[in-house]
């Protein structure tokens, strides 16, 4: 596929996916969601990367939404099939077995919001600004924002933002558990490069397997959640990474995972 709204490259085991319709400050538009779709199945099918960055093109937005130019040309059914598109492709983003960092270079508002949060991690800009402004349109968050918002922030404040509609700084957002950590916008996307490029030479089994014991144990009870993570350890531990991570700390040396997922 071509892509046309979208910028995908592969370097050193990293993917960056870059939403790139800066003149509309990115915004999701059917075609654009159509081609995220793409690169993640192909990350996923292909097994192209050990990490993903998604990021917005410019300096002015991450993406500030849904495009709001297609409202007036969908019914409600339409409306009803562009927000479960969206909602299958950032489960797709959120199950992908490799880690992904949203990294925040400026507005991610609505839909925006709600791809960051479909990432591991977000990583903002100082001047990133977050939001579900959809009740200022006359709507609420389509792709998942007022699951996932309750998830990360409680449901008292996921309540607030979701009805007040008002933007909140990366700070702000940093404060409630909602980005991990704020960078001056200049070196935003070295630092995220530092860590994903860290985490694409650590145990890619270890790594998939907290991922999945953590999205799964949040919906489920403590005990549950404990099950399915002494199941996950296990493969782990019967990874060649496992070995060879014991056996370079004895030997006093660093480990050379090797980031198979074969266990
Ligand atoms: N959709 C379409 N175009 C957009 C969007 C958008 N979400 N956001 C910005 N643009 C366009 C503007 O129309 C403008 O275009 P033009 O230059 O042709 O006039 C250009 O981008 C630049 O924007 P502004 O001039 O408005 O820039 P400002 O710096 O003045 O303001 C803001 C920046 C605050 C980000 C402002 O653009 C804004 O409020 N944007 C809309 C934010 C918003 O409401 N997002 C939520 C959209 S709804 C949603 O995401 C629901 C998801 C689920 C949908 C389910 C499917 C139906």
């Amino acid at each position: 596929m071509d892509y046309k709204n979208v910028l995908f490259e592969v370097k050193e085991n990293v993917a960056v996916l870059t939403i790139n319709r800066p003149k509309v400050l990115n915004a999701l538009n059917p075609e654009t969601l159509g081609e995220i779709e793409d690169v993640i199945d192909r990350i996923y099918k292909e097994n192209l990367a050990r990490v993903l960055v998604i990021t917005g093109a410019g300096d002015k937005a991450f993406v500030a939404g849904a495009d709001i130019s297609e409202f007036p040309k969908m019914n409600s059914l339409q409306a009803r099939l562009f927000a479960k598109k969206g909602q299958d492709i950032f489960f797709k983003i959120e199950n992908l077995p490799i880690p992904t960092i949203a990294c925040v270079n400026g507005y991610a508002l609505g839909g925006g919001c709600e791809l960051a949060m479909s990432c591991d991690f977000i990583y903002a800009s100082e001047k990133a600004r977050f939001g579900q402004p959809e009740i200022n349109l006359g709507i609420i968050p389509g792709f998942g924002g007022t699951q996932r918002l309750a998830r990360l922030v409680g449901r008292a404040k996921a309540k607030e933002l979701c009805m007040r509609g008002e933007q909140i700084s990366a700070q702000e957002a940093k404060e409630l558990g909602l980005v991990a950590k704020v960078f001056k916008p200049e070196e935003l996307m070295d630092k995220t490069m530092e860590v994903a490029k860290a985490l694409a030479n650590k145990a890619a089994v270890a790594l998939r397997a907290i991922k999945e014991v953590i999205n799964r144990g949040v919906e489920v009870d403590l005990v549950t959640g404990c099950a399915l993570e002494v199941e996950a350890f296990a493969t782990s531990f019967a990874s060649e990474d496992a070995k060879e991570g014991a056996t370079a700390f004895l030997e006093k040396r660093k480990p050379n995972f090797k980031g198979s997922f074969t266990s």
